[in-house]
């Protein structure tokens, strides 16, 4: 098939797996075109059958605020007639399923069909879609999706109840490449970073206002108390500064490294020994998936989809959001011994497992040829 994919360029969760899935979609023969405003993050490799298309925006001194949406319209129109695309896979509702709406409005006009599907990733539902600004729009696109999945049952729940939405949800979960994510030899990682046998606690996240990582620097102060440890802090964003400034209040910056965004968030994964994510809501924990691939057990919030991740007991521990006390009295139940640390990381594995890439894919492709065949027959 030949398949448009729309997405976020960045570090964020729903370009990653965007991304991912084209790579894979691309090895399994598929041709991929990605379609965004700069090279996505994970598309670091050459494959006869990637392209990528750049959604470039004038700039006019009337525009106070840039008419991406418009650009991207523009840019997919063009894309699909002369690259003759059979679909469009659009990740993240906002602009992209309403852009992908008007494109195949106007291509229609000039004879083309041009089915696409939606995936819904998270706040795109829980947050920002809901706000009136957005909510008709969306509302709209995803009922005139040709197929729409989302990254679990409980964003599919989220979206049932705070839309009115009458098109099918398909849920696909999103996936690994365990290939990539898995245990890799980088022992002299974690001398350097953890000289004397200290635990290493790990967070990735964009440090927004959501993944409240305030609370992984108060649940590692209290386990600092009980268990030598060091904290790493992967990723950036707006509440950098605020988290900083805690670090300093709370007495713990020789103990918590700020490493910016990484790429081989594998490698610093590999040396772990316990991921914290305690988000306010997640509607499925990529990163938390990405450090079980690794073999970390993990400690979340009970949120969102955390749930259809994370096993309580067997994989981490779940707790109420903003319960720091708990998380805590978790995470050291967790590292207390050798032999507990190891049967969660065995255990964290295991579940991983189960979203490995080559089960998920052909979830999409299924939908994919579901599309292409009602589009054929005019359902
Ligand atoms: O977590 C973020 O803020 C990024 C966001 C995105 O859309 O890029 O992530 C969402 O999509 C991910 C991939 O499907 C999910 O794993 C995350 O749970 C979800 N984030 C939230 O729901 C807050």
């Amino acid at each position: 098939m030949r398949i448009g994919i729309v997405c976020y360029p960045t570090f964020g969760g729903s370009g990653v797996v965007a991304t991912e899935l084209g790579k894979e979609l691309a090895t399994k023969g598929h041709e991929i075109h990605f379609i965004t405003y700069s090279q996505p993050v994970r598309l670091d490799f050459f494959s006869e059958n990637i392209s990528y298309h750049e959604v470039e925006v004038s700039r006019y001194p009337l525009f106070e605020y840039i008419p991406y949406e418009s650009a991207l319209t523009s840019k997919l129109i063009d894309v699909v007639k002369y690259e003759q695309l059979d679909l469009l896979h659009v990740h993240y509702a906002i602009p992209h399923a309403s852009a992908a709406y008007f494109a195949k409005q106007i291509l229609a006009e000039k004879g083309i069909s041009l089915p696409f599907i939606t995936t819904l990733h998270g706040t795109d539902i829980t947050l920002v879609g809901r706000d009136a600004s957005y909510e008709p729009v969306v509302t709209f696109a995803i009922n005139h999706s040709d197929a729409v999945t989302s990254v679990s049952e409980s964003l599919k729940r989220d979206t049932l109840e705070n839309f009115a939405v009458t098109k099918e949800i398909d849920v696909i979960p999103n996936f690994i490449d365990l290939r990539r994510f898995s245990k890799k030899p980088k022992d002299h990682f974690r001398k350097a970073i953890a000289p004397h046998g200290e635990k290493l606690i790990v967070h990735t996240s964009n440090f927004r206002k959501v993944k409240r990582v305030q609370d992984v620097v108060r649940v590692f102060q209290r386990v600092r108390k009980q268990i030598p440890a060091k904290l790493l802090l992967i990723g950036d964003g707006p509440e950098r500064v605020e988290i900083e400034k805690l670090c300093r209040e709370l007495d713990i910056c020789d103990d918590a490294r700020f490493l910016g965004k990484q790429e081989a968030i594998e490698e610093l994964l590999s040396v772990s020994d316990l991921f914290i994510m305690p988000s306010e809501s997640e509607s499925f924990g990529l990163a938390a998936l990405e450090a079980m691939a690794c073999q970390v057990p993990v400690i979340t919030t009970n949120t969102g989809g955390m749930p259809e991740l994370n096993v309580n007991g067997e994989t981490g521990f779940m707790s109420d959001v903003g319960d720091v006390e708990d998380m805590a009295a978790n995470a050291m139940k967790i590292l207390s011994d050798d032999d507990t640390l190891a049967a969660f990381k065995k255990r964290a594995l295991a579940r991983a497992r189960l979203f490995d890439i080559n089960e998920i894919l052909p979830q999409y492709e299924s939908v994919y040829r579901r599309t292409l065949q009602c589009e054929t027959a005019g359902t």
